[in-house]
């Protein structure tokens, strides 16, 4: 079955989209733990992080790059942010379609002070 991630990709579940391309998408968390919380997902349908092929390696660093320029256009670059990569049960995953928070506009305290 599609994930939630994968329906959001192929248009049949709404979101608030901030950024799309050939492989990757980028929209708001529907539950923001912070002034500034996008997602950003591959479209490639990876489950956690342990799934990451040594073949993925540039996509992955595209999410980076992706989620650099949406910290610049969301204004959060110069004070700072997070980006978090959730894994399984102790890390706190819920959708198991990667994806990196990006998370900012506040001061945000400790790493391991909020659930994100
Ligand atoms: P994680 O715990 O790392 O798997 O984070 C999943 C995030 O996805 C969580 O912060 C809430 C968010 N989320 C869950 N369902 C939806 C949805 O349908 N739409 C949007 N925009 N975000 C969602």
């Amino acid at each position: 079955m599609a994930t939630l991630f994968e329906r959001i990709i192929a248009g049949e579940l709404p979101a608030d989209v901030v950024y799309r391309d050939e492989e990757i998408i980028a929209f708001r968390d529907i539950h923001p733990r912070a002034p500034v919380h996008l997602l950003i997902v591959p479209h490639k349908p990876i489950p956690t992080a342990n799934d990451i092929a040594d073949g993925d390696a540039a996509l992955i660093g595209r999410l980076i790059v992706v989620a650099r320029d949406l910290a610049r256009r969301e204004g959060i670059a110069e004070d700072g942010y997070r980006l978090v990569i959730n894994c399984n049960r102790n890390g706190g995953q819920e959708v198991y379609h990667l994806h990196v928070h990006l998370i900012g506009g506040e001061p945000l305290g400790p790493m391991t002070a909020k659930r994100l």
